[in-house]
């Protein structure tokens, strides 16, 4: 099924779109985020794996001839250095090791050295934006004091590791190591990361702390760095299992009605409020379970479970039984949304995901069964004849759709749900490490380096 839904997604996009970023489902053309500035295709270069896993063949060659006649980085644009590394590096990252296309490899590394100029601040902690022309950085002007924001710098390490490998240039993997250097000389309040850092003072800005947006795939990358270096990477093992404890101390809590969650944290003040995005731990829990210190292994899976538990609630207390974008739990509600503009859904992958790592790690088939309803619901609300598009209220018995395709729902959801109902030894996790856009990376061996020392 996810293989039908993968072609009506990309079908729809190469008639109405083809070429641009993301496809407008409902009007039926191109939508340009500013994300990636003038950089176009992404839809493109996230599906590459998606169509290469699915074995859609046709489509995976038609993809790679627009990367080799069109993808083009010699642009004067503004980008978010954190989306087009995620989205871009990791796509174009997968596609090569997954096909072996020189292509692949030779377009990931130039824009790589396009990412470079980001990291040229006082402390080395790279600017969110960056002119990929003139190589002029700065920060979102929301955030916090001129800040940098977790999420993003501290999303870039499995990826720039990939690209020193593949280039030989070990420029890539020293400026990520540089971000740990920074981030393990700071004081951390009550041992958790605050969401930002100034990149020039090298100081927190505001104290809050969030597992969902501005913090997530921060601790992703911890667990996922070690995990990809065949677990030789003990200081990432160590900042993963260090910030997990604190995050059960002071932001996991239970509701009355028993539903575990993951608030946030204001300057020591808890917002007990948790994120689509947050439902994400679910599976990195489950994920981290194994290497967890202190026979802590089955109380992280607990945890994972417990998690996926909560966000499958928020699915199913609404009237679409897809989930809101945030949930609550206070003012006498759990798991469920209160305020308007925190009802949307935007094809989210997060909730899909902690199901198939829960499946492959527990076997545990009411996993799928919850995937299942994620495949009838999205059908029934979203599935338009144009794609598939995000909603506006998932608690309305109509759709009101937002007319937008992510990109992420062909590179991530699509690919998790199609995981989910595969076999274990589709890139099995012994031998891959997904990127946080759901872009599958090879674990370095152990004996790889050495490999290549003897052959020389
Ligand atoms: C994706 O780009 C990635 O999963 C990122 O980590 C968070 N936001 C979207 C999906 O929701």
């Amino acid at each position: 099924v996810s293989l039908q839904m993968m072609k009506h997604a990309w079908d729809n996009y190469k008639r109405y779109a083809w070429g641009l970023n993301e496809l407008k489902p409902i009007s039926k053309q191109g939508h340009s985020s500013n994300l990636f500035g003038n950089i176009q295709g992404a839809t493109i270069v996230d599906a590459l794996d998606t169509l290469y896993i699915m074995e859609m063949k046709e489509e995976f060659k038609e993809a790679k001839e627009w990367v080799e006649k069109n993808l083009d980085f010699n642009v004067n644009a503004e980008i978010s250095v954190f989306e087009v590394n995620i989205r871009f590096v990791g796509g174009l990252l997968s596609a090569y090791y997954l096909s072996g296309e020189e292509v692949f490899r030779k377009k990931a590394v130039e824009l790589g050295e396009k990412l470079l100029p980001a990291f040229n601040t006082p402390t080395g902690i790279p600017w969110a934006l960056l002119n990929i022309k003139s190589g002029i950085g700065r920060n979102w002007p929301w955030a916090s004091g001129g800040s940098s924001i977790l999420a993003e710098f501290g999303t870039l390490h499995l990826e720039f590791v990939h690209l020193s490998h593949l280039s030989g240039n070990p420029v890539f993997a020293e400026k990520v190591m540089n971000i740990r250097k920074v981030l393990n000389r700071l004081d951390k309040p009550e041992g958790l990361y605050p969401n930002y850092l100034n990149p020039s003072s090298g100081q927190w800005g505001q104290h809050h702390v969030s597992i969902g947006g501005l913090g997530d795939s921060f601790y992703e990358y911890l667990l996922k760095a070690w995990l990809m270096s065949d677990k030789t990477d003990e200081e990432g093992k160590k900042m993963y299992y260090d910030a997990v404890q604190a995050i059960e101390t002071h932001l996991i809590r239970k509701s009355s009605g028993g539903l575990t969650y993951i608030a946030e944290w204001k300057g020591g003040l808890l917002e007990h409020k948790m994120g689509h995005l947050t439902c994400f731990a679910g599976g990195m829990f489950a994920l981290g379970a194994d290497g967890a210190p202190n026979d802590k292994t089955g109380h992280h899976i607990e945890l994972g479970a417990e998690i996926a538990r909560t966000c499958h609630e928020s699915y199913d207390r609404t009237s679409m039984k897809l989930g809101p974008e945030a949930f609550r739990f206070d003012g006498g509600v759990e798991a469920i949304a209160t305020r308007q503009n925190e009802k949307y859904y935007i094809l989210r992958p997060e909730v899909i995901e902690t199901y198939m790592y829960m499946w492959r790690l527990t076997h545990d088939p009411k996993y799928r069964q919850w995937g299942w309803e994620a495949v009838e619901a999205l059908e029934k609300h979203c599935r338009v004849d144009g794609g598939y598009s995000g909603i506006r209220d998932v608690y309305n018995n109509h759709e009101s759709h937002d007319d937008v395709q992510q990109s992420f729902f062909l590179s991530e959801t699509l690919k998790y749900l199609y995981l989910l109902f595969s076999e274990d030894d589709l890139l099995p996790f012994e031998h891959w490490v997904f990127n946080t856009e759901a872009h599958p990376l090879p674990v370095l061996q152990k004996d790889d380096g050495n490999k290549e020392e003897n052959q020389k």
